[in-house]
This record gives structure tokens, sequence and C-alpha cells, in this order.
């Protein structure tokens, strides 16, 4: 357990709050004029908790099925918790936690349809608006990302994902009406979710399916694509700046944080190796041009992106304001790795680290390493930081009075809230806000469970689609509420 060793502090109008993201929430996968997504098309499969890139392998033939599945078959982001009716009663549970703050995500088959439609679906656009009414009724400032994991199903078959170069054009009509139609209400958006992802998962991330491209180099494929959402995103930056100037508008990453397993320098070397890789697409949104280390990978691997003349004055003057990441944990990170226990973790494996505890996901929870990582960042990219994700997957158990007891969740977020006050109070870290990854219980991204909870309330609904969706109050809504109305200070148990 992480003891803080400055006295507990927040600045003033800290953001407290929760995450969501749209695939993981809403359900209601065709209503409202909404579009098929990728997302619509991933069916629940028993997860291998070993080895978390099985979760995401895909091929054309999966999305047949998806494509002629009927209403008994398991694609659970098609109902999620069903957020899209339930909205009130969730954001009105948030209020009641104190929430200042709440991140969604939109998704960008509600806005437009199909992405090629010259006019918005005003139904999505009516079904956004009410949420964001519903948020400032409440004083509750919405976070709102772009893009998470969910682009339109017509860009994987109509077009070939992020790869196609029209996407660029598509993905900016969108971000306009989302500024245009939504900025009154909205300060703080996001570009791309976890922006460094799609080069551990290309389906969700960038609408690519390996076997739509026969002959072809795919790691090519996918930095190409990711060129494509780079200038996307800087795009998207200089429209929200034009549109909403009072706004900010930031990146996000997913911050993977390895220890070399052991002081042996070439442990060290390749711990240093593997965070380079984070880093990659983030250093491009802050600092707006490519980093000398991706273009010599890119070289080494004979990989050849094609850039449009204008390209580069767009990422210079696309640079976000603010860095968000999403945070769950640590791994370690060795030259050699044979015969060491390997632990799962967030879309990645590393090395067990046999100091730190590990959830039944195998994920080893690190509140240290929060504090490691908001230095590491800062230290950076000297911006604003906001982590937007950070939280406990567990088993809940609704007891039959109705009540579930998660102190586990409470010891997680006490330790981290720890960690965090001493990243401002020693290290001098701006820190934004921080918003609780799944505040209410969704579907996960990486095993599309019901069944790895992470939320302060409960929402009675299992892998299968069995449950009546009812929402109870955890154990650790009224931990968080106390958390929130002390701004971080009244926090022992
Ligand atoms: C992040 C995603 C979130 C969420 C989170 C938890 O990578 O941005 O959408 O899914 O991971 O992971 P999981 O849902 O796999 O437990």
């Amino acid at each position: 357990m992480y003891q803080n060793q400055a006295p507990l502090a927040f600045p003033d109008g800290f953001l407290w709050g929760g995450a969501t993201a749209a695939n993981q929430v809403e359900g209601a996968w065709n209503e409202g004029g909404k579009g098929m997504t990728i997302q619509d098309c991933l069916p629940f499969r028993e997860p291998d908790l070993n080895d978390y890139t099985k979760s995401f392998a895909y091929t054309s033939k999966d999305l047949e099925e998806a494509l002629v599945a009927g209403p008994e078959a398991n694609y659970p982001k098609r109902r999620a918790i069903d957020a899209y009716h339930h909205y009130k009663e969730d954001i009105a549970l948030f209020a009641e936690m104190g929430f200042k703050c709440l991140r969604i995500s939109i998704c960008w088959s509600r806005i437009y349809t199909d992405p090629r439609d010259p006019e918005p679906n005003e139904e999505g656009i009516a079904f956004y608006e009410d949420v964001f009414r519903e948020c400032r009724k409440y004083g509750i400032e919405p976070l709102v990302t772009l893009s998470h994991y969910d682009p339109p199903l017509a860009l994987v078959t109509d077009f070939q994902g992020w790869y196609s170069r029209e996407v660029i054009d598509l993905f900016e009509k969108y971000a306009r009406t989302c500024f245009e139609r939504f900025g009154s209400m909205v300060k703080y958006w996001l570009t791309f979710n976890e922006v460094d992802a799609m080069l551990r998962h290309a389906v969700t991330s960038g609408g690519l399916i390996e076997d739509r491209f026969p002959g072809m180099n795919f790691e090519e494929v996918v930095y190409q694509a990711m060129h494509h959402q780079m200038v996307a995103s800087a795009k998207a930056v200089k429209l929200c700046h034009e549109l909403c100037p009072d706004a900010m508008i930031g990146c996000m990453m997913t911050r993977l944080c390895f220890y070399p397993y052991t002081c042996k320098p070439e442990d060290n070397l390749a711990t240093q190796q593997r965070m380079r890789g984070i880093y990659r697409y983030v250093d491009i949104q802050v600092f707006g041009e490519y980093p000398r280390y991706l273009l010599k990978e890119m070289e080494r691997k004979g990989v050849h992106v094609h850039m449009e003349p204008g390209d580069a004055e767009l990422l210079r003057e696309g640079t976000v304001d603010f860095v968000s990441f999403s945070y769950y944990m640590t791994s370690c990170m060795a030259a050699d790795t044979t015969g060491l226990d390997m632990a799962p973790g967030n879309t990645v494996n590393g090395v067990k680290n046999p100091y730190l505890p590990s959830s039944e996901w195998g994920w080893q929870t690190d509140a240290s390493g929060l504090r490691f990582s908001l230095v590491e960042l800062y230290d950076r990219f000297r911006k604003p930081l906001f982590i937007v994700e950070n939280g406990l997957g567990a088993r809940d158990t609704l007891e039959p009075d109705g009540t579930i007891h998660d102190p586990y969740r409470e010891a997680y977020l006490e330790e981290h809230v720890r960690a965090m006050s001493d990243a401002i109070n020693i290290d001098g870290v701006d820190l934004m806000g921080y918003t609780w990854w799944g505040c209410i219980d969704l579907v996960s991204e990486s095993t599309r469970q019901m069944s790895k909870r992470y939320g302060f309330v409960y929402v009675d609904m299992d892998d299968y689609g069995n449950g009546t969706q009812k929402r109870y109050k955890k154990d650790s809504f009224a931990y968080y509420q106390r958390v929130i109305a002390s701004n971080g200070t009244d926090i022992d148990r």
C-alpha cells in the first residue's frame, strides 16, 4: 500500500470523476439511426487470461459471421449496459458521488450513420446533446473522446480502415460536427483513445483486419494508418481551437510502465526501448513532428510511410493542449525472458513482478508506479496531465440484500489517490483531474466480459447477456463520494 510522504492536498477545481466509452456502455447498437461499428462485430469468447494478445485475433471470417448473426448470438457491445436508455439514471448516480467531470466518448456512427453521409444523424446529435445537458445540470464537466475504439464498420468494409487516406476527411467532417453542435457544452476534448494502441490491436483502433491486405507488409499498413490518424488528430486540434476557442483538446495514451527485471544493463536498455514504443505517436501530438527514434525504427524495419505535402506543417500546427493517459498496472521487462514468469497487463504481456500483488486478471497493482509515471510524463511533455483511466477490474458479488462489498476497490483507489497527491505536492506535476475507469460496470475492452467489474455502481448483467440491467451502489460508491467531497484529503478507510 503506497503511503503518501507529503500531506494530502489537491488543487481547487481538481476534476474528480469517472470514465466510460460509448462502445462499452451504450448498447442500442442498431437504434437511434446509429450505423454499425466494428465493435458490434466482436463476439464474446472465453478469454485466455495468460495471454491477452490472443483476445485481439480477428479475421474477415469473424466479420462475415457477425454480419449474419441473429439476436441469440453473443455480441456484448450490442447490448453493453444499455446506457443509451439508462444515461439519465447513471449520470444522476455520478452526480450523487459528487463528480466534477465525466469522461465519455461519442460514437462516430451515431453522428453519421454512414461516415460518407453529407448530413449528420439528428437522432444521434439529440442523444449526446441530452447527455451533455444532463451532465451540466449537475455541474459535471464532460470530457469527450472523439474516437474510442469504435470506427464505423464502413471504414473496414468499404475502405481499408485508417490505411485509406480519405478517412482523414471523413473524420474531420465528424469532428467539425461535434465541435459545432456540442461545443457550447463541452470544454474538454480528446482525439484518439490510447493513440499508441493500433500497433497492438489494429482492428479496434485502425479498422484494419490483416487478411484484407493480402501480399502487403501489414506492419507498414499500420504505420501508414497511424500517419493518417496523426494528420486527422492535428486537423481536429486545429478545428477545435478555431471553433471552440475556450476549450482544451488533448491526446490520450496508454501509460504502460515497465521496470527492468534486474539491474543487468541489458535489462535496463530493453526496458528503455520498450517504453519508447509507447511514446512514438504521443510525441508527434505533443511536439508536432516525427521523433528521430521513430524515423530510425521505420528505416530499420524497411517501412515506408507516404506523406502528402503539407502534412508536416499540419502536424506542427496541430499540437495538443494537454496529455491524458490510462494507467492500471506495471510490468517488468527483461532482455531475455526465458524461464521467467510472465504476467498479463493492459493489452500487453510482461515479466511478473514478485514484489507486487496481482488482480484476478493478472494485472499487477502498483500505486507507486502511478507517481513514477506522472513524474516521467510531466518531465517529458511539460504539458498539463489528466489521468482519464485508472481502476481495478474484479469479480464483485451482488449479495442477496442488494449490497456489494468491494474493500479491494477502495484500497486500490486510496493508494492511487495518495500517489497522485505526492506527485502534485512533492514532484510538482500539473495534474488537471482524475476519472476512474469504469465508474459503472461495463463491458471489458480486452475480454468483452461484464464479470470484470470496475464500477462503483454494479450492473446486473453477466457475460452472456443474462440480467436485469438494474443498477446497485457498491460500498465503494460512498467511499469515492467521501474522497471527492474532501477534495482527496479524507481518504482513510
Ligand atoms: C483501456 C481502454 C478502456 C478500458 C481499459 C480497461 O485500454 O481504453 O476502454 O477497456 O483499457 O481494460 P479492460 O476493459 O480490458 O479491462
